[in-house]
């Protein structure tokens, strides 16, 4: 064999070798892949807002931080605008253990423990700086305890916030102007007796069916915080607004207790530091964005009034009959401490 040839065959076996290395490397990296993959714990996390809200901004917040603090073990597939279904939908997803996470308002969650009908009272609530106080401390946590017995993990609350009325049939300035108005409410009882005691024709729905609700007057008018009028697009069938305030309505982050069952420990530590790292930047952005909504509407034409302090009074008078009776329903003793609670962080 001449030098050559077998400088020849000895080049051949290196890069034989190396393609077998390769491929061997290529394996081991796809094997690698796959298991990390396996590994990887994907959270489906659906909402009914839209994505561009300022809630679908906090749950991509939250997806980060869930990914920065497990160093990509656990994965929040975030899905919006009700993808998944409504929030009374998704709370019975996660109860039986086909999704993982959601944030749902207060009131769906009422249909199951109907103590958190108590948020759907109207006036509860001041100001924000109340509404943390009360849902950040005992009475709110007692709330979030009743849960897991339905399969549910209440993790901590976020804000929806205040809610104010849309409608497409004429300003609405004081109670009575509601008269007649086909008002689309929450599902639970308290919104719905709440105004058809104000002279609306009370009509519950899921959240996810309203804005076609709204464009085929099917109903004629909703209530929801701002930034939801203007990030749902209500306000392109909802000319007119009111600035009412009635309600508080906090939203629950969820999880499934099955799901969560099955979680290490230090997977557990991860969601609830990712929530509670979340929970400020949600507040934070919700607020802001609700200020913002306020003039993006006025620019785009929606025709805005007010409950004076003095109407606020006397709804509060016209309701006293039956509020005093939805106590009875809600829970009296729930009621009266987180109306106490309320009463306390006003003061400070
Ligand atoms: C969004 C709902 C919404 C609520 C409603 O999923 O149903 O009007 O205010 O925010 O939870």
């Amino acid at each position: 064999m001449t030098v050559r040839s077998a400088m020849k065959t000895t080049l051949g076996l290196k890069s034989m070798m190396l393609g077998l290395a390769t491929v061997a490397a290529m394996g081991l990296v796809a094997h690698d892949a796959v298991a990390k993959d396996i590994k990887t714990r994907i959270i489906r996390f659906g909402y009914g807002l839209a994505d561009s809200s300022p809630t679908g901004k906090a749950t991509r917040f939250f997806a980060e931080e869930v990914g920065r603090l497990s160093d990509g073990k656990m994965k929040v597939k975030t899905y919006g605008n009700g993808a998944l279904g409504s929030d009374e939908q998704m709370q019975n997803a996660l109860i039986g253990g086909s999704q993982e996470m959601t944030f749902v308002s207060t009131a769906p969650l009422a249909g199951m423990v109907k103590e958190f009908g108590v948020f759907d009272l109207p006036f509860l609530f001041d100001n924000e700086k109340v509404a943390d106080a009360v849902l950040d401390g005992p009475e709110g946590r007692k709330l979030l305890d009743t849960l897991p017995p339905k399969g549910l993990i209440g993790l901590l609350y976020w804000e929806n916030g205040f809610r104010n009325i849309t409608n497409s049939r004429h300003e609405i300035n004081k109670a009575s102007d509601l008269n007649g108005i086909k008002l689309r409410v929450m599902q639970n009882q308290v919104a719905l007796s709440v105004f058809n005691g104000l002279g609306a024709n009370a009509i519950p729905m899921p959240f996810t069916e309203l804005f076609t609700a709204l464009e085929t007057k099917t109903v004629d008018g909703q209530e929801n915080p701002l930034s939801t009028i203007q990030t749902s697009k209500f306000y392109e069938v909802q000319p007119y607004l009111t600035i009412s305030n009635h309600v508080y309505t906090p939203f629950v982050l969820l999880a499934s207790k099955r799901w969560w069952d099955g979680l290490s420990t230090d997977e557990q530590a991860v969601i609830e530091e990712a929530a509670k790292r979340s929970q400020a930047f949600q507040r934070k952005v919700s607020r802001e964005g609700d200020v913002a909504a306020l003039a993006y509407l006025k620019e785009h034409g929606v025709k805005v009034s007010e409950f004076s302090t003095a109407e606020k009074e006397a709804i509060r008078e016209q309701l006293e009959p039956i509020v005093s009776k939805l106590k009875q329903e809600i829970g009296p003793e729930t009621v009266d401490a987180v109306l106490g609670a309320a009463q306390e962080a006003s003061k400070s």
